[in-house]
C-alpha cells in the first residue's frame, strides 16, 4: 500500500504549514466543545417550542427522533428570543472557527493508505458524518436566515435531520478523541503561544496522528496571528450579526441580514417578516368589514375592531423572535387573549387555533397552548408603541405572547377557535 501511495496524499510536501499541530486543533477543537452544546439544545429546543402536540413542529413525523414534548412556558417573556439569538448569532461566529479547525486537520482527510483497519474506517465514516453534517447546517442555515430558498426540499426536515447525523457523528468524535484534546491543550501554554512572535514560531512536535509536517516550511505568520486572524473573524460576525437580536441602535450594524435595520420611521417601524402586500392581504378584507369570529363556545361570538377597543386593554412590552434569529421589543396593547376566551364562553381553554386573513401557508394559522392564552400579557394587539397597527404588522389585530416562537404571533386575525380538553 505504502509503496502506492499516490503523489500528494498523506503527510508529504503538500501541507508544510508549521502552524499544524494537535495543540492548534484542540485549541479550535475546545471553543467548539463549548458552544455546539449550546447550538444542538437551542435548536432542539426551538423545535419543541413550534409545539410538536399540535403538529406545528417542523418536520412534522420524526418517527424514533421525536423530542420529550412540554408546553413552553411564556416567562421569560425573552426566553425565545434568547434562544434563536444563541442559536442563529453563535452559529454565525463559529463559522470562521470551523473553517480554521478544518484547515488545521486537512493532512487527515488524505491520509494513506485510506483503511488501515476496521476502527480506521469506522473512524473516517464518523469523520465524513460529522465534517459533511456541520457543513449541511451551516448552509442550509445561513441560506434560511437569507430566505435563499435555493435546495429543492425542505428547509426544517433538512436542518433537522442534519442535526442528529451532526450530532452522533460529534457524541462519537468527542468519545475518540477528547483524551487527546486535553494532553494536546497541556502540550504548551496558551499564554507562551501568545508571547511568540513569529520569527520564533516553530513547528509542535512530530505527532503520530499525522498533523505536524514533516517538511516545514518557514512560518509566515505566528500562532498568535492566526489566532487573531480566527477569532477577528468571528468577532466580526458576531459585530455584524448581534444587531438583529439586540436592537435598538446596535439594529443598524446588522449589515449581513436582510431583516433588521430599517423600516421608516415612528412607532411602526421594526421589521417586518412578511408584509401584507405579499401575504395577499386585500384592504377591503382589514377595513369596517372586518369582524373578529371566536368560536368553541355554546355559541359563536362576532367582533368589530371598535368592540374589541371597546372591551378592557391591557399593555406589555414584549418581542417578536424570529426562528431566524432577529427579534424586536415592542409596545403592544390590545385585549388579552384570556378576556377573548372568558367572552367566548370557555374560560380556561386546552388549546386555541388563531386563523388569519391569510388562508393556508406556514403563516395562515397556529394554535396556542392554554398558558399562552391565560398568561395576562397574551394580547390580541391592536396597537403598538400608541398607533394602530400598521397594515404590514398585522391591523386590524395580531396575536402576541410571551416568549412565543416569532411565526405563532398570527397577523391580521380572523377567527380564534377556544378548545376544552378532549378536543379532536
Ligand atoms: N398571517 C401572518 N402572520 C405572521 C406572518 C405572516 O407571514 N403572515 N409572519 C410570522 C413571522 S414568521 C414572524 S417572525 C412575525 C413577524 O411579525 P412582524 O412582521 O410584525 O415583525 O409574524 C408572524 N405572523
Ligand atoms: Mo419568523
Amino acid at each position: 500500500m505504502e509503496t502506492h501511495r499516490p503523489p500528494g496524499l498523506g503527510r508529504t510536501r503538500a501541507w508544510r504549514s508549521p502552524l499544524r499541530g494537535p495543540w492548534l486543533t484542540s485549541v479550535f477543537a475546545a471553543v467548539l466543545l463549548v458552544c455546539l452544546p449550546v447550538i444542538i439544545v437551542s435548536g432542539l429546543l426551538s423545535y419543541i417550542a413550534y409545539g410538536p402536540q399540535f403538529g406545528q413542529a417542523l418536520p412534522g413525523n420524526v418517527g424514533w427522533l421525536h423530542l420529550p414534548i412540554f408546553d413552553w412556558p411564556t416567562s421569560p417573556s425573552w426566553l425565545y428570543r434568547l434562544n434563536q439569538g444563541l442559536h442563529v448569532g453563535l452559529g454565525l461566529v463559529l463559522i470562521p472557527i470551523v473553517l480554521a479547525k478544518l484547515w488545521s486537520v486537512v493532512p487527515k482527510l488524505f491520509s494513506w493508505p485510506p483503511a488501515r483497519s476496521v476502527a480506521q474506517v469506522l473512524e473516517r465514516v464518523s469523520l465524513l458524518l460529522l465534517v459533511g453534517g456541520i457543513l449541511f447546517e451551516i448552509a442550509t442555515g445561513v441560506l434560511n436566515i437569507q430566505y435563499d430558498y435555493i435546495f429543492g426540499f425542505s428547509f426544517y426536515a433538512a436542518h433537522y435531520y442534519g442535526a442528529w447525523v451532526f450530532i452522533g457523528a460529534f457524541a462519537v468524535h468527542l468519545g475518540l478523541k477528547l483524551p487527546l484534546m486535553l494532553r494536546s491543550l497541556r502540550s504548551q501554554s496558551l499564554r507562551t503561544v501568545l508571547r511568540t512572535s513569529r520569527a520564533a514560531t516553530r513547528p509542535e512536535p512530530l505527532d503520530p496522528g499525522g498533523l505536524v509536517a514533516t517538511d516545514p516550511a518557514p512560518a509566515t505568520v505566528s500562532r498568535r496571528g492566526a489566532l487573531g486572524l480566527v477569532g477577528g473573524g468571528a468577532l466580526l460576525i458576531a459585530a455584524l450579526t448581534a444587531g438583529q437580536t439586540l436592537g435598538g441602535i446596535t439594529r443598524h450594524a446588522a449589515l449581513l441580514l436582510p431583516r433588521g435595520r430599517s423600516n421608516g420611521t415612528g412607532p411602526t417601524d421594526f421589521p417586518i417578516n412578511r408584509t401584507a402586500t405579499a401575504a395577499g392581504i386585500k384592504p377591503a378584507d382589514t377595513g369596517q368589514g372586518w369582524r373578529l369570529s371566536l368560536t368553541g363556545g355554546p355559541r359563536p361570538v362576532t367582533l368589530d375592531r371598535a368592540a374589541l377597543l371597546a372591551m378592557q386593554q391591557h399593555t406589555a412590552s414584549l418581542p417578536i423572535a424570529c426562528v431566524e434569529g432577529w427579534s424586536t421589543t415592542q409596545t403592544w396593547s390590545g385585549v388579552r387573549l384570556r378576556d377573548l376566551a372568558a367572552l367566548a364562553g370557555i374560560p380556561v381553554p386546552h388549546s386555541a387555533q388563531v386563523k388569519s386573513l391569510e388562508q393556508g401557508g406556514p403563516f395562515g394559522q397556529a394554535i396556542l397552548q392554554s398558558n399562552q392564552i391565560l398568561d395576562p400579557d397574551a394580547l390580541l394587539a391592536l396597537q403598538v408603541n400608541g398607533a394602530d397597527l400598521s397594515a404590514d404588522h398585522g391591523f386590524p389585530g395580531r396575536v402576541i405572547v410571551p416568549a412565543l416562537p416569532g411565526v405563532h404571533n398570527t397577523k391580521w386575525v380572523h377567527s380564534i377557535d377556544f378548545r376544552s380538553k378532549g378536543h379532536a
